[in-house]
């Protein structure tokens, strides 16, 4: 099986990163495809970032389709261009913010959510929300670093992180901790380790998902508004996107 990991910002040492997560958990079987856009923000901290993010994601999951790929893992915590991805996708599409929140919910009665800036917890209780997980998520904590922060070996990110779970494990009647960035992936196992308690990292978490989907047999439904996007001319330098 080949599940093609996307990470939609553009520093290739978070997809490495990224990549080196997915392989630390796939099944001998499975090839991981960990790859970036080559356009598009360098991180992904609010909804301008986000939405610029989803034409580069899009390309790399036609290119997936082309390919032959079995399932996909957007790798940032903002699950950005989900659905519009399950729509041209004929294998299972995972966000990492989707899989991880589904997975603390099925390990602990409640999880806490440790991310990057405050403007992007806000996001992030948007798809508490979204996912249904309301009843689950104690509560979602900023940190203040920003994503690039994470790929600095001299920022004190470690550790400010480390104390934000250990906050939450004390102070939010919760069970488990969720890592709200991508760019964290390479913390969990120390960190659960070091916490006493799981910590789930959403790209291991969504590999693993896209694995037992696709043994399952089963696809992302096209019987509704996953269905293939409707045939139409798009305009000017967006023809190329055009659904066919
Ligand atoms: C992210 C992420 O996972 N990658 C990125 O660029 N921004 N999300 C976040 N919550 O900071």
């Amino acid at each position: 099986m080949r599940i093609k990991v996307i990470n939609p910002n553009t520093t290739a040492s978070m997809t490495s990163k990224i990549g080196a997560a997915a392989r630390a958990v796939a099944a001998p079987g499975t090839e991981i495809v960990a790859v970036n856009p080559d356009k598009g923000p360098v991180s992904i901290e609010g909804h301008y970032d986000e939405a610029v993010s989803v034409i580069g994601l899009l390309e790399e999951v036609h290119a997936g389709e082309a390919a032959g790929v079995d399932g996909y893992v957007i790798a940032c915590f903002g699950d950005p261009g989900l659905l519009a991805a399950r729509e041209i996708a004929r294998g299972p599409v995972l966000g990492i913010a989707e899989a991880a929140m589904h997975a603390a919910s099925l390990i602990a009665t409640g999880f806490s959510v440790v991310t990057t800036l405050e403007r992007t917890r806000i996001i992030a209780e948007h798809l508490v929300e979204a996912y249904g997980m309301r009843r689950f998520c104690r509560k979602v904590r900023a940190t203040e670093l920003a994503v690039l922060d994470l790929e600095d070996a001299t920022s004190k990110a470690r550790g400010i992180i480390a104390a934000e779970c250990r906050r939450a494990l004390a102070e939010d009647g919760t069970g488990a901790i969720v890592l709200g960035c991508a760019g964290m992936a390479d913390l969990t196992r120390a960190l659960s380790h070091e916490l006493g308690a799981p910590v789930i990292d959403g790209v291991g978490a969504a590999v693993k998902l896209v694995e037992a989907l696709v043994g399952l047999g089963l696809r992302t439904s096209k019987h509704g508004d996953l269905a293939l996007p409707i045939r139409k001319p798009y305009a000017g330098d967006l023809a190329y996107l055009a659904p066919r």
